[in-house]
């Protein structure tokens, strides 16, 4: 039993050794050390900072209202349908002038939307494929017109920016 234990006490002391050899060597990095234990502590800081900087950049929004450019319905992406559709969802006909976050609802592989008007404004949506893209759109007054390309009959429809 002693000389069962007599090994453990030793491997013990080794280990106690070891440790404060290992402490004794990280004794003289404390002072390293306490640099990095601050780092963690201002990183904190910098991550409950960096939503808010993220809210900053989608301040964008606040500039303008959010806008979505729709092709066919939410059940249907290649239903004959086409909207421009404000933050809850409805239809809108008019729009005070200023900048907008225009994202576009494409998930059809036939249709597309696209936004024409003063301004020079003419974005556009692949008639292939699908775009759920944000783009950003500077609105004056005029009418806005947008459409599917490839069905201009039965996919259009207007908004008058108001100045
Ligand atoms: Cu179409």
């Amino acid at each position: 039993m002693t000389a069962t234990r007599t090994p453990l006490v030793a491997l013990l002391a080794a280990a106690a050794l070891a440790l404060s050899g290992c402490a004794g060597g990280a004794s003289q990095a404390p002072g390293a050390g306490e640099p990095s234990q601050s780092a963690p502590g201002q990183s904190a800081p910098d991550q409950s900072d960096a939503p808010l900087a993220t809210g900053g950049d989608s301040a964008a929004p606040a500039a303008g209202a959010a806008l979505t450019g729709m092709v066919g319905t939410a059940d249907d992406p290649e239903a004959y349908e086409i909207a421009l559709l404000d933050e809850t969802g409805a239809p809108v006909t008019t729009l005070p002038a200023g900048e907008y976050t225009l994202t576009f609802a494409d998930r059809s592989r036939m249709h597309n939307f696209r936004l024409t008007g003063p301004g020079g404004v003419d974005v556009a949506t692949d008639v292939a494929g699908s775009d759920e893209s944000t783009i950003e759109v500077t609105l004056e007054p005029g009418t806005y017109t947008f459409v599917c390309d490839p069905h201009p009959g039965s996919m259009q429809g207007e908004v008058e920016v108001t100045g």
